[in-house]
């Protein structure tokens, strides 16, 4: 009988989607020769990647698949296994599994132990929440500290033994900060999309999407009711809402869909104000009932302003036009800058990225602001148990 692992195998550890980027992890008995087989980096000609990345294609006897990312986990001394990241959607999928299969590898289902080989509590933690995660941005995040998490942990462990008080507050604080960001690889940003009738704002929400999703017409007062679509800047899930145009109303309906707008501002991490930029009267409609500091002013419609050759017409304002798609680059820099910030979470960082990792580092906090630092370590002990151990 084959002990388990003793046959090259490979498994999708992304979720299934529609677009995007899949991970496949490769492992088990000669899959690093069966790789070096079928896999053809491209020539130096290409942009440098870091030393444990290589781009390429894979080539299994004259089929040849769509450009890939194999990837050499860093950081880890005995690497369990590689890494490729192919372009997602169900046809490249399909056509991914049958080389890999067609190249001799079996597939496993990633919740089998081969393909997540767990050790202690933190790491098969983290390697289901990659698991259960509904982007691939962040399914690898949470790879990525199943890697790093776990000596960043040791040493904390190691200053609460030594009795290093302050060293072992600054770790943690450290290993904190990433949380607030890190939350969000499940938690997606919330963005209202907000505005005087017919200034744009359902036009904006289709073309951020990618997609028609909001009815768009000439006749102001078209949306009454919220429609929300879920969409990635740069990986980062968000969760954007069209509303009804803001005004005095008299109709009931109306109404009810800009109460229905305001509450949806009062839920977002980020107010899009839209502003008509053929509006010449300069005296658009304020942000109403919502906190300022959570509002990002933008300028509709650019396409339609004539503005004069060599002047700064829009005076550094977010101005833009979604037929043509001025400014919408510059805008979803904008947004993102606003949610993630000026020095979005280093990669690499060690983070504290879930919340019973987060109620442990308060926990952990806490023992060690009263010198506990026996109970620091049995807490923080926890997570690095072996899974047998647990049991
Ligand atoms: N030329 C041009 N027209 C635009 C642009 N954006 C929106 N429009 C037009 O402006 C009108 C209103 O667009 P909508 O997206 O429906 O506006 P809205 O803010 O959602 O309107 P309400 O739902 O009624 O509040 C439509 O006729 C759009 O085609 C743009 O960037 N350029
Ligand atoms: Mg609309």
């Amino acid at each position: 009988m084959k002990r388990q692992g003793d046959i090259p195998w490979f498994s999708m550890v992304t979720p299934p989607g529609p677009a995007g980027v899949a991970v496949w992890m490769i492992g088990g008995a000669g899959a690093c020769d069966l790789i070096r087989d079928i896999f053809v980096p491209h020539g130096s000609s290409r942009p440098a990647l870091p030393s444990n990345q290589f781009l390429g294609v894979l080539d299994v006897g004259g089929s040849v698949s769509d450009e890939v990312l194999l990837v050499r986990p860093a950081g880890v001394k005995e690497t369990p296994w590689i890494e490729i990241h192919a372009h997602g959607g169900a046809q490249l999928e399909a056509m991914h599994r049958s080389l890999f299969a067609k190249a001799g590898f079996e597939e496993k289902s990633p919740e089998t132990p081969e393909v997540f080989p767990c050790q202690t509590r933190l790491q098969s933690h983290l390697q289901q929440l990659a698991i259960r995660a509904t982007t691939s941005f962040a399914c690898k995040g949470f790879l990525h500290q199943a890697q790093v998490l776990p000596e960043a942990l040791g040493q904390l462990i190691q200053s609460c033994k030594n009795g290093e008080g302050a060293k072992a507050i600054a770790s943690l604080t450290e290993l904190e900060s990433g949380w607030n960001l890190a939350r969000r690889w499940l938690v997606p940003f919330r963005v209202s999309i907000m505005g005087a009738p017919n200034v744009g704002k359902s036009s904006l929400l289709n073309f951020l999407a990618g997609k028609k999703r909001a009815v768009v017409s000439p006749i102001p007062g078209t949306t009454v009711d919220l429609v929300r679509v879920s969409v990635a800047l740069d990986g980062w899930p968000i969760e954007l809402f069209d509303t009804a145009g803001v005004r005095e109303t008299a109709d009931d309906l109306e109404q009810k869909g800009i109460d229905l707008a305001l509450h949806s501002a009062g839920m977002s991490d980020l107010v899009l104000w839209l502003r008509d930029g053929t509006d010449t009267n300069q005296k658009p409609e304020e942000p109403i009932g919502i906190g300022l500091e959570n509002v990002l002013e933008v300028w509709t419609k650019s396409d339609l302003v004539a503005a004069p050759k060599g002047h700064d017409y829009w005076n550094g304002k977010l101005a833009v036009s979604t037929l043509t798609g001025a400014g919408c680059q510059e805008l979803q820099t904008a947004i993102l800058k606003r949610l993630v910030g000026k020095d979005p979470m280093s990669p690499i960082a060690p983070a504290i990225c879930s919340e019973p990792l987060a109620i442990t580092a308060a926990e952990v906090r806490g023992l060690l602001s009263v010198g506990d630092y026996a109970g620091a370590m049995n807490r923080l002990n926890w997570w690095m148990e072996t899974e047998l151990e647990s049991n």
